[in-house]
């Protein structure tokens, strides 16, 4: 959102096109605000009067621009406050869906006296009028984006508000706490004490726990949001592209029997059991002159860095010989973020050296006949998932925002909980709690700054 949006009128009516501008069916727009059903009443020519539309209604009729005529033929859907999206008065125009009459819709109804919407300023304005937390709002955008079901059940389950009510039990167990702690100030000197220490020090360590918890579900998280990054790589001619385009079950990048033929670095997206695999064919690794091929070899490099998961591929029916040496590098530099996978094993079975290092995990393949690619997805898939089992079904954060904010909490805890235990006096014990529920209240909305509300809000797309 730009700096000058910062500083709208929160309280004009905004609209936007809420549909992809293109040929559909229909396409939906949507005005919201106190002035939402005056502004569309005067562009609307139907049967029924908007004005006295009760709330929940759907109208048919047309869009007239007060120049050109008849836009289109509409229906329009009648919100008001606070029974709405947004908790204002609204009203959604489904037109037909057509880039022109969308457009000119939208020009009519600003030309009637609304504003082009802001992005994510409909979720905003939910936001702002309590109709649901930031962290529910933050589920709507990454709902929009999810791609796969564990994603979409991600951000269901987020914007239910389970992950909310998950921070909001744990803010009222550290309130009651600071509250007990703060009220026994004054009563300091006649040495009266509040708060059992035991059950003071368990109030802490169960909260540390439960943060725990949570920031560690974020691997879980950002592996089904974003996905995982695997990376294709070894010597010239092994046959990485070939196994990108088995796993694609497309032609996607060339094959030749040419050492060095892919030269630049080529990602597709792949989605197996849920997640989605981003997977990166790369040039040959090798000592080349040829500068174009040098700087494909640098990129092999750069990609392999970055990768969640590297596929080191061999063709298995050659000598191992000095190639031993760069795969076992290989092996130990990156670890357990290798999978060695002996390809070609339709020309002739692994020879014994090759089955020697099959100590490292690896997987025999063939592209040609497609053997052993089940067991290598299967593989892919377990290694990525195997030690998430129990995250399934529990809740997930899937934002760097939350991440970091509950390691704030927990360093805010832990710090409180030692200033406890050595008894260093309630006050001290208070700022760091303060500390931890300011961090809780941000991750929700309730003590989020402005520039970071609108930094949020300014990710989503027009219409949201
Ligand atoms: N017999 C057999 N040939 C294969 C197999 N996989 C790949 N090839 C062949 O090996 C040659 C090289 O395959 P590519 O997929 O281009 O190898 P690459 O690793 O991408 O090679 P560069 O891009 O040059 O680094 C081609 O002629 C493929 O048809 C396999 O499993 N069996
Ligand atoms: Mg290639």
């Amino acid at each position: 959102m730009s700096f000058i949006a910062m500083f709208r009128d929160r309280n004009d009516t905004i609209a936007a096109i809420a549909t992809p501008l293109g040929e559909a069916g229909i396409s939906l727009l949507r005005v919201s605000g106190v002035r939402a059903i005056e502004v569309v009443s005067g562009v609307f020519r139907g049967k029924s009067l908007l004005s006295e539309a009760i709330s929940h209604t759907i109208h048919h009729g047309r869009i007239v621009h007060p120049r050109d005529g008849v836009v289109d033929e509409v229906l329009v859907s009648v919100f008001r406050k606070p029974h709405s999206y947004t908790g204002e008065d609204g009203v959604e125009i489904s037109c037909h869906g057509s880039y022109f009459v969308s457009r000119k819709i939208l020009e009519t109804v600003i030309g009637a006296g609304a504003r082009m919407a802001d992005p994510g300023e409909f979720t905003q304005r939910a936001f702002l009028n309590g109709k649901m937390d930031l962290m529910q709002a933050e589920a709507v955008a990454d709902l929009i984006h999810s791609k796969t079901a564990l994603a979409h059940r991600a951000s269901i389950e987020q914007l239910s508000g389970r992950l909310s009510a998950a921070i909001n039990n744990l803010r009222k167990k550290l309130i009651d706490l600071c509250s007990l702690l703060e009220l026994e100030l004054d009563f300091a000197q006649e040495g009266i004490g509040l708060t059992d220490p035991k059950k003071t020090i368990s109030v802490f360590s169960e909260a540390i726990t439960e943060i725990e918890t949570l920031i560690e579900s974020y691997n879980y998280g950002k592996l089904i949001r974003d996905g995982v990054k695997v990376v294709l790589a070894g010597s010239p001619n092994v046959g990485k592209s070939s196994l990108l385009n088995v796993l694609l079950q497309e032609n996607r990048a060339i094959v030749s029997e040419i050492p060095g033929t892919t030269r630049d670095v080529i990602e597709e997206a792949v989605v197996i059991d849920g997640i989605v695999f981003r997977l990166v064919d790369t040039a040959g690794l090798r000592i080349t002159t040829d500068t174009v091929e040098q700087e494909g070899v640098r990129r092999s490099n750069d990609q392999i860095s970055s990768a969640d998961l590297i596929l080191l591929l061999v063709d298995s029916s050659i000598p191992l010989g000095s190639a031993l040496n760069s795969v076992l590098g290989f092996l130990k530099d990156y670890s357990k973020r290798v999978v060695l996978v002996l390809n070609k094993t339709d020309i002739k079975s692994p020879s014994f050296e090759y089955r020697q290092l099959r100590e490292f995990e690896g997987l025999a393949i063939s592209c040609i006949t497609k053997q052993g690619i089940g067991d290598l997805t299967k593989k892919i898939v377990h290694l990525v998932l195997g030690g998430f089992d129990s995250y399934s079904s529990s809740i997930t954060i899937q934002s760097e925002r939350h991440r970091y904010l509950l390691k704030l909490t927990e360093e805010n805890l832990i710090s409180a909980s030692s200033a406890f235990k050595s008894g260093l006096g309630n006050e001290l014990v208070a700022i760091d709690l303060r500390g931890a529920l300011n961090c809780l209240g941000e991750i929700i909305g309730l003590t989020t700054p402005d520039d970071i509300l609108n930094n949020i809000f300014s990710r989503f797309c027009v219409g949201k």
